[in-house]
């Protein structure tokens, strides 16, 4: 296994073994919450990863258990690849007590201190200041820590994004920013609502050094983000990777992706990186067929434990509901029964 804090990437063949199996856990993760949203056990929001997998894991290779980390609501792969338990996750996709935020929070807001991952955040561009004030507190207090901050290119239009780029390149923070350019934000291609289309050039605006990574190649992710983050631990202030990539599936579950053709979509997943990172191991000789079967297997049966402990989990009682739950002029209080109707979405 690599040292987390090395700056070079050293590639032997447990290393690239478990790179792709951080990304099949994902992807076989994500297959499985696809067909449970269908069967209703999972509900709510649901944005899936498939074909980012190389960006959460290349990174997290580079980052110390000390090191913070921060995301969208397209985040299960960033946790899993953080090392949040599988079991913990599927229980909180379900909505049980048992998942990593109590099953508050759902698939948008998968949430664990200890594992120093602060979220999940549903708001676009919404953890870009809650990444830059970990950075600022972690600088103050004189601790050697990096924050990860995942975001989509869709945050790059927002203002949250440009004052957060500011003040982490001012007072240079311990940050590093990665945008996951999948060249859509919902329905909308990027170059129908940014003017300048290469976000790294929005990053050097802000004289943050910045570089631009293919999103869909782990290896290129792992190497360029151990650059990026010995230069922040060497005290150098933040960086920012454009990684470039593209989501296979549609935006949440619901979304008939009118806005893009089908061989768009079909020229991608030949891209694919656990397609090509596997043919490579393939063609290296670091991964033969029964190697890669064993991985598989072993893959099923965490998500078949999974799905079980969701399944075995308790849901929290209609009368703690409205426990922690903060609603400005009224006073919290306990729910009752007659409370506990179908909910109003509008
Ligand atoms: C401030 C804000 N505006 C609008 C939305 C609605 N919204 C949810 S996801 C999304 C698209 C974001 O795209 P991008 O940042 O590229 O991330 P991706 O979904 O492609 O990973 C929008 C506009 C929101 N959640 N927050
Ligand atoms: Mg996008």
């Amino acid at each position: 296994m690599n040292d987390r804090s090395d700056s070079k990437l050293h590639l032997n063949r447990d290393h690239a073994q478990h790179l792709l199996r951080e990304m099949l856990r994902i992807r076989r993760f994500e297959e499985r919450c696809a067909e449970l949203y269908t069967e209703e056990k999972i509900r709510g929001f649901l944005h899936l990863y498939i074909g980012e997998e190389a960006i959460a894991v290349g990174v997290m290779q580079c980052l110390t258990a000390e090191d913070a980390v921060v995301t969208t609501y397209r985040e299960h792969g960033h946790a899993l690849a953080r090392g949040l338990p599988m079991t913990h996750l599927m229980a909180e996709m379900y909505g049980k007590q048992e998942g990593c935020s109590r099953g508050r929070g759902g698939s948008m807001h998968l949430f664990d201190v200890a594992r120093g991952f602060y979220g999940g955040s549903a708001i676009v561009a919404g953890l870009l200041p809650l990444a830059v004030g970990l950075g600022l507190a972690d600088k103050l207090q004189g601790r050697d820590r990096v924050t990860a901050c995942f975001f989509g290119e869709g945050a790059a239009a927002e203002g949250e994004f440009h004052e957060s780029l500011n003040l982490a390149a001012l007072w240079r923070l311990p940050v590093l920013f990665v945008c996951e350019n999948n060249l859509y934000a919902m329905g909308t291609a990027l170059e129908r609502s940014q003017a300048e289309t290469h976000i790294y050039r929005k990053a050097q605006s802000h004289r943050i050094e910045a570089e631009v990574v293919d999103g869909m190649d782990v290896l290129a992710v792992e190497v360029a983000a151990r650059r990026a983050v010995a230069a922040i631990r060497a005290g150098e202030g933040p960086r920012f990777l454009e990684c470039q990539t593209y989501r296979f599936r549609a935006h949440s579950m619901f979304d008939a992706q009118l806005y893009r053709d089908k061989a768009e979509v079909e020229a991608w997943k030949q891209k694919g990186p656990l397609l090509r990172f596997g043919h490579w191991l393939e063609e290296a000789g670091l991964l033969d067929a029964a190697g890669r079967a064993r991985i598989e297997a072993d893959i099923e049966a965490e998500l078949a434990a999974a799905v079980a402990f969701a399944e075995a989990g308790t849901w929290e009682p209609i009368e703690d509901l409205l426990k922690d739950v903060h609603t400005p002029g009224t006073s919290t209080r306990s729910l009752t029964r007659e409370d506990s109707g179908e909910p109003n979405l509008d």
